[in-house]
C-alpha cells in the first residue's frame, strides 16, 4: 500500500477568469490533481469558500486557501494511505474546526478532499468512477439523465429578478450517448431558431453555455425550447426543467420577477401553471433559501409527480437535508461538492436522501474548470440525474465527455443503463 508522499497546491483559472484552488498529491503511483469549482448564486448557508478580499484579482485571490494547503493540511497528511478517505476528511474538517470551514476554506479542503480520492482510486486499481461506488457502497452504475442549461439567465447572464435556468431532460432516450445527441441537436435547432428570428446577438451565451435569447420570460423561453424540440422529432422524449434561483429575487417578503412582485403562494401557483402549459418535470429553488413554508406549499401541491429540487435550500448539508426531509419541503437533493466542502460529507448527504427516497442530481457550478471529477461521482454513488450545463465550452463538455467514457466501458461489460426509465 502506497503512502502521500507530497501535497502541493496553487491557484489555477475557472471558466470566468477567477482564481480558484488546485491540489496535487503524490504517491508511489503517480501525481493526482483536482480543482474545485465556484458558483455565482451561491446559498447563504454554503460552506466557506475562502477568498483573500485584497487588491489582487479584485479580491478573488486564493492564496491564502492554497496557503492553508500547504502550512496546516500538507503536514499532517504525508505518510497517510490515501485510501483512507474518511479518516483524511475528518482530520481536515477537525484542523478547521469551524461550522462552515472558514478558517482553513472550504476550496482548499474540497480540493485535497478529491485529488486523495483519485489517489485513492489507482491505488486500488479501479476507475475512479468504481471506486466513489465503494466509497458510498453503491454497485449499481447507472448513466444519468442530463438537465442540460440551454437557456441562461438570471446571474449566469447578468440579469436581475429572472428565472436563472430553463433545461431539457432527454428522459426517454434508450442510452446515454443517446440523450447526448438529442440534447446537442436540440440545442443547435435552437441556436439556429434563435439567429433566424432574433439576429446573431440572441445566441450568445451565459456562464453554463445556454443561450441568453432577447426573450421576455420563461414561458417564450419554453416555448422556444418546445418548438426546437419539436423540429428536431423529440416531442414526447425530452421533458423540461428549470432552476429559478429564487433566493436572488426575494427581498425577504416578496419575489419580484420580471417587474411584478408575487406572494410565495402566487409564485407557487404561476409554477403550477407553468407545469401544466409545458410539462416541466423538475423545479430546482422554486422559492427562496428560508422559505420553509412556500417550500411545504410546493412540495404538497406539485411534488407526487414532478420534482422538485433542493439547491440554496439545502446546500448539501446534511443537518439542512434532515431539516427537509422532516418538513417534507422537497423531494430531490442537488449535491454540489463545493457546498459542503467535502467527499465524505458529500457522499454522506447523498445517502441520507436516498435512504429517504429522495432524488439526488450531482451538479456543477456555473464557475467550473476542466476537473471532470463530478462525471464520475454521479455514476459512483448511483444518482440518476446529472447538471452539467450546456452541451457547450469546455468545462461543461469535459463532465459530457467523460460520461461517454464511462458508458463505453460499462458497455464493454455489458452494463451501460441509462437512467432515463428510472425516472417516469
Ligand atoms: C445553481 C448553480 C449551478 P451557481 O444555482 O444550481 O447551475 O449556479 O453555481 O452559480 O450557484
Ligand atoms: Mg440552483
Amino acid at each position: 500500500m502506497s503512502e502521500i508522499l507530497e501535497v502541493k497546491s496553487r491557484y489555477v483559472l475557472d471558466s470566468r477568469g477567477n482564481p480558484t484552488v488546485e491540489c496535487e498529491i503524490k504517491t508511489e503511483k503517480g501525481y493526482f490533481k483536482a480543482m474545485v469549482p465556484s458558483g455565482a448564486s451561491t446559498g447563504k448557508h454554503e460552506a466557506l469558500e475562502l477568498r483573500d478580499n485584497g487588491k489582487q484579482f479584485h479580491g478573488k485571490g486564493v492564496t491564502k486557501a492554497v496557503e492553508n494547503i500547504q502550512k496546516i493540511i500538507r503536514p499532517k497528511l504525508i505518510g497517510l494511505n490515501p485510501c483512507n478517505q474518511k479518516e483524511i476528511d475528518s482530520l481536515m474538517i477537525e484542523l478547521d474546526g469551524t461550522p462552515n470551514k472558514s478558517r482553513l476554506g472550504a476550496n482548499a479542503i474540497l480540493a485535497v478532499s478529491l485529488a486523495v480520492a483519485r489517489a485513492g482510486a489507482l491505488e486500488k486499481a479501479q476507475p475512479l468512477f468504481q471506486y466513489l461506488g465503494e466509497l458510498s457502497e453503491n454497485k449499481n452504475f447507472v448513466l444519468p439523465v442530463p438537465h442540460m442549461n440551454i437557456v441562461n439567465s438570471g446571474k449566469h447572464a447578468g440579469f436581475e429578478n429572472d428565472i436563472q435556468e430553463h433545461l431539457i431532460m432527454p428522459i426517454k432516450a434508450k442510452s446515454f450517448s443517446e440523450a447526448l445527441e438529442m440534447s446537442v441537436e436540440v440545442y443547435h435547432e435552437l441556436k439556429n431558431n434563435l439567429a433566424a428570428g432574433l439576429g446573431s446577438r440572441a445566441v450568445l451565451v451565459g456562464d453554463e453555455g445556454g443561450f441568453v435569447p432577447p426573450l421576455k420570460n420563461t414561458n417564450e423561453r419554453f416555448e422556444a425550447i418546445s418548438k426546437a424540440i419539436e423540429e428536431s422529432g423529440y416531442s414526447g422524449k425530452i421533458v423540461l426543467a428549470l432552476d429559478a434561483a429564487a433566493s436572488e429575487f426575494f427581498n425577504g417578503k416578496e419575489y419580484t420577477l420580471w417587474g411584478k412582485n408575487y406572494s410565495s403562494g402566487e409564485l407557487i401557483d404561476y409554477y403550477c401553471d407553468l407545469g401544466k402549459t409545458f410539462n416541466v418535470f423538475s423545479f430546482e429553488d422554486p422559492l427562496a433559501e428560508d422559505d420553509w413554508t412556500g417550500w411545504r406549499e410546493i412540495t404538497k401541491k406539485l411534488g407526487k409527480k414532478r420534482q422538485i429540487i433542493g439547491d440554496d435550500l439545502l446546500v448539501t448539508n446534511p443537518a439542512r437535508i434532515k431539516k427537509a426531509i422532516e418538513l417534507n419541503a422537497c423531494n430531490a437533493l442537488l449535491l454540489k461538492v463545493n457546498q459542503i466542502g467535502s467527499l465524505s460529507e458529500s457522499l454522506e448527504s447523498a445517502r441520507l436522501a436516498f435512504n429517504n427516497n429522495w432524488r439526488v442530481v450531482v451538479s456543477h457550478r456555473s464557475g467550473e474548470t476542466s476537473d471532470s471529477f463530478i462525471a464520475d461521482l454521479v455514476v459512483g454513488i448511483g444518482a440518476l440525474q446529472s447538471k452539467f450545463g450546456a452541451p457547450a465550452r469546455s468545462e461543461r463538455t469535459a463532465k459530457y465527455n467523460q460520461l461517454l467514457r464511462i458508458e463505453e466501458y460499462l458497455n464493454s461489460q455489458g452494463k451501460a443503463e441509462y437512467a432515463g426509465k428510472k425516472l417516469k
